[in-house]
């Protein structure tokens, strides 16, 4: 669709041919924008088409659909969660869940967009800086587009999972030392150096077009209506400004009437947005060593950050820190309960949930979108070391099973 660039900040715009990713005067973030009076009413035709980010290419910035590199993103399942959601006294909860994309998490929306936009611009070579999901996503869409994947990762733990994707993709993998903020500086030097090579963090106003396509989603399987909140976890804050994005957009094209309080989560020990928010703050204080079992979102220096509590402060939300203990907990309680298998970062969006409901800041009667943002395999070995497992061998009998499970035998005395 017809856009052009935008300067949050300045306003200054850019024409969508050129590569660019940030304000060439100011340095601000873009925003992509279009001739929202221009669209003609496509509530008919999507009404034959399955769900799946292209399902809404007419709102998605790309010239020819020749160039859309998909894996088949989107179209994830808005789970209701009535075991859950009665133990939080919520009559309505849903877990958008976002682990069935392609490589198991929500990046893939953004991914399929900015990697057929690299495409467009004609890129060989695509870039990113990672705490794990976005490399896992990056390499299996340049695989696809037969373009090269270069993905910097900070120092520290990365999820084995996410790790072992890029490698498997054949990513050229190199490991920075630092956090990721370090890591994400070091990647947009260096393409600003290469101009080339084509760079696909969320920074990239393109990787958060195909991301506001999770708010028509659910627009769609809540019957054409939005819920009341919307929840999830923050880290580089991309995700909560193309969510927002989505919905403000079905605003403007007079698809619903009313918007959702966008509810931000941030672990407790890397949380400048959320920081800035309690103190009722328009801009944050990064974060320097930012530390949290949820290593996708262990990020101090938020690049959206000020798309973000633009989100949070439009909508009326809110942002709220939860512990890794509270993190380990939810991520089992929602495993229990409804069946699903999150990653820490995910969790944490249930923690935070547990606790606003607790603060009576969201009603029992209020429908409530949880985004399950990645698939729990992503990190099983650190999870695994939070459950202090003992598996013991048996021989192949029964009285070993009900000895290893604690099982008595039971007699049953029969009467005559
Ligand atoms: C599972 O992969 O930043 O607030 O480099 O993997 O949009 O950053 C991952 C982030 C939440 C936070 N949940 O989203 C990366 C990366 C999961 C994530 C987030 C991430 P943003």
């Amino acid at each position: 669709m017809e856009h052009y660039l935008e300067c949050i900040n300045c306003g200054a715009k850019y024409d969508s041919r050129e590569t660019i990713y940030v304000c060439g005067r100011c340095g601000d973030l873009l925003d992509i924008k279009y001739n929202y009076r221009e669209f003609k009413d496509l509530t008919e035709s999507w009404l034959n088409t399955p769900l799946s980010v292209w399902k809404y290419k007419e709102l998605l910035p790309l010239g020819r659909t020749s160039n859309i590199i998909s894996l088949g993103e989107g179209g994830t399942n808005l789970l209701e969660c009535s075991r859950l959601g009665t133990t939080l006294k919520l009559k309505h909860l849903h877990m958008k869940n976002e682990g069935e994309n392609p490589t198991g998490s929500f990046k893939d929306r953004g991914m399929t967009v900015g990697v057929s936009k690299a495409v467009e611009l004609g890129a060989k070579i695509v870039a990113c800086a990672s705490t794990g999901n976005t490399s896992a996503s990056l390499a299996a869409y340049a695989a696809k587009a037969g373009l090269q994947s270069i993905v910097l990762i900070p120092s520290g733990k990365i999820a084995l999972g996410k790790l072992t994707q890029a490698i498997v993709h054949g990513a050229r993998i190199v490991q920075v030392k630092g956090n990721f903020d370090d890591a994400l500086q070091t990647v947009f030097n260096f393409t600003n150096y290469h101009k080339d090579i084509y760079l696909l963090n969320s920074i990239n106003p393109y990787r958060i077009e195909g991301q506001k396509t999770l708010a028509y989603e659910v627009y769609d399987q809540l019957g054409y209506e939005a819920p009341d909140n919307v929840i999830l976890p923050v880290g580089n804050a991309g995700n909560i400004s193309a969510i927002w994005k989505g919905f403000k957009e079905l605003h403007i094209l007079g698809l619903i009437r009313q918007l959702p309080r966008m509810i931000g989560i941030q672990a407790e020990n890397a949380a400048p947005i959320a920081n800035a928010f309690k103190l009722k703050k328009r801009d944050i204080k990064a974060v320097t060593a930012p530390e949290t079992i949820a290593t996708a979102i262990r990020i101090g220096s938020p690049v959206s950050w000020k798309k973000a509590l633009n989100a949070v402060y439009e909508s009326q939300g809110l942002m709220e820190t939860v512990t890794d203990t509270e993190i380990l907990d939810a991520q089992r309680q929602l495993a229990r309960l409804e069946g699903l298998f999150i990653e820490p970062a995910s969790a944490a969006s249930i923690a935070g949930l547990k606790k606003i409901v607790d603060m009576g800041l969201i009603g029992r009667d209020e429908e409530t979108v949880c985004i399950a943002t990645g698939h729990g395999l992503k990190d099983p070995d650190t999870i695994i070391k939070s459950y202090n497992i003992n598996l013991t061998e048996i021989n192949p009998m029964e009285e070993s099973i009900d000895e290893a499970l604690g099982l008595k035998q039971v007699m049953v005395v029969k009467s005559n």
